[in-house]
């Protein structure tokens, strides 16, 4: 049977225009997504956006435009940031497809046919930019406890959810699945949540109406938690193509989320799933927060970094790599300049970049650009490949942990030893003598292969960097992709090598 793979996005609002945080979780997904269809397995990457809601239709409001009108605008401005950050989403998912709609309403019903929907009337504090009702007790200062605005107080009518039903059946399963959460930190503060008892939920609302009506009674729209967190499978075809991508894809191995929404995701979406008789996801991974030069991201202090800015200033795969280097996934880290300047200059530019130009220029020279046939192997050459053949099962553990920072670490390991490799090896004392041209041709073969493999690696975090150095090398069938092409000795001798450009230029700081 074909392996499968299916990562998600959470999908963003369009209240909002996208920085450089949904940038992060996007590239992230995208680069889990691009290393397994390296691995040979048959991938399914969702992301997509979030369009229903108080929050977006206040928004279009003060614009003076429908919700939809603001929607259409906004979405476009994600579809092509991600087209210009080399996003390879497999499909796009928007609230306001009649696909997604069906799909919402057919759960809702499956639930209230088992009862764990009911009416009753709701009187609470309701924060609106975190769409989230809180108790009296739970508001800090009467302010929201999430993100300190204040909230207004609600009664009304509304359907509720018989959460409470499912607290030990959830609890349950996060204790037998210890990797359901992720990172265990996380997963810590969940189980305590859970512990103090989960309340019924309120999954409907009177006071607005952009959303999906309630089946049967369009007085009520859908909470917008209720209606988003469906996405994850009405992009599959639930309900009505049971047989097809949903059977092959469901359920999904990986929600990628920022620690922000990890309530609604390992809380509200599991016991969702739970009443509609669905299977649970296997895990969900809660990243940390990005920062910007110390402070939080916010449009009053001007400070949101722009990826389009950053990616026209230093390059998409310079951004990609930098994002996932810099910070362990899981913690929150801080963007500054200088950071991803240091970074491009001694990663990309020094040790990669370097080791690319030197070992395609020195087979030019030596060999005409053609690779030679490797002869016996010397200790060195025999360490070499021992390095690298060790690096393929250390470099899937940690992308399966999605320890990004991790991989790219054992990855730039292997940058560094071919580069040690070359100065061992002494290539040009080597073409000095003659009588050394089969060993000169040895190191060749080997420097080159080392180049080939962490072309490979590289691919999935900085494809178009990934892609030209394979097309060096011969290789531009970039469908051709197995698990085969990470064994040592892949490179065919022979094959007519390109002398690199440099793949990243310096950049100077004064
Ligand atoms: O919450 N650092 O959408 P949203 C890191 N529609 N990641 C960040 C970030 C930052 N400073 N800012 C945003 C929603 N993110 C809902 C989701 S899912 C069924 C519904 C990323 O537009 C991070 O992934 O507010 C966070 O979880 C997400 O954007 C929130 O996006």
């Amino acid at each position: 049977m074909e392996k499968t793979f299916y990562i998600t996005t959470p999908i963003y609002y369009v209240n909002d225009v996208p920085h450089i945080g949904h940038a992060y979780t996007t590239i992230a997904c995208d680069v889990l997504a691009r290393y397994k269809k390296e691995r040979g397995y048959k991938v399914y990457f969702l992301t997509g956006t979030d369009e229903h809601g108080q929050k977006v239709e206040k928004a279009a409001q003060a614009n003076g435009e429908t919700p939809l009108e603001l929607a259409d605008r906004v979405v476009k401005r994600f579809q092509s940031l991600w087209e210009k950050l080399n996003i390879d989403n497999t499909d796009f998912i928007r609230t306001t497809q009649e696909r997604h709609k069906k799909a919402v309403e057919e759960i809702f019903r499956r639930i209230e046919a088992k009862k764990d929907i009911y009416l009753g009337e709701y009187e609470d504090w309701y924060c609106t930019p975190c769409e989230t009702f809180w108790t009296e007790k739970q508001l800090l200062d009467g302010n929201c406890p999430d993100c300190g605005r204040p909230t207004d107080k609600l009664r009304e009518e509304s359907y509720f959810f018989r959460m409470s039903k499912y607290q030990d059946a959830l609890l349950e399963h996060i204790e037998k699945n210890p990797d359901f959460i992720q990172p265990r930190t996380r997963r810590n503060e969940i189980l305590s949540f859970i512990k103090e008892g989960l309340r019924d939920l309120s999954i409907s609302r009177t006071t607005f109406n952009w959303g999906i009506p309630v089946p049967g009674n369009d007085k009520h729209v859908i909470y917008v938690w209720f209606d988003a967190l469906t996405n994850y499978i009405s992009s599959l075809g639930f309900p009505d193509d049971p047989d097809g991508n949903f059977k092959d894809f469901w359920p999904c191995n990986v929600h990628v989320i920022g620690k922000d929404i990890l309530r609604f995701h390992t809380v509200y979406w599991p016991t969702f799933l739970l009443a509609a008789g669905i299977p649970l996801p296997e895990k969900v991974f809660a990243h940390g927060w990005w920062t910007v030069e110390g402070q939080k991201m916010s449009k009053s202090l001007r400070n949101v970094v722009e990826p389009n800015m950053l990616v026209d200033k230093y390059g998409v795969d310079a951004i990609r790599y930098f994002l996932l280097r810099e910070v362990p996934f899981g913690l929150d880290g801080d963007f500054s300049h200088t950071a991803l300047v240091h970074r491009i200059n001694s990663d990309l530019a020094n040790d990669h970049g370097n080791l690319v130009s030197r070992s395609t220029a020195m087979v030019n020279k030596y060999f005409d650009g053609v690779l030679p046939q490797p002869g016996a192997d010397e200790e060195v050459d025999t360490e070499l490949k021992q390095i690298f053949n060790n690096a393929v099962a250390t470099v899937d553990q940690h992308m399966n942990n999605l320890a990004f920072n991790k991989a790219l670490q054992a990855i730039w390991e292997l940058v560094s030893a071919a580069n040690k490799y070359i100065d061992d090896t002494a290539p040009w004392a080597l073409a000095k003598d003659d009588s050394q041209k089969e060993r000169l041709g040895t190191v060749m073969y080997n420097l080159l292969e080392a180049v080939r493999l962490i072309a490979l690696y590289t691919a999935p975090f900085m494809p178009e960097t990934g892609a030209k150095v394979l097309a060096l090398l011969g290789d531009s069938e970039e469908s051709d992709v197995t698990d085969v092409r990470f064994d040592w000795g892949g490179l065919k001798p022979g094959t007519k090598i390109t002398k690199s450009k440099p793949l990243f230029p310096r950049i100077e700081t004064e």
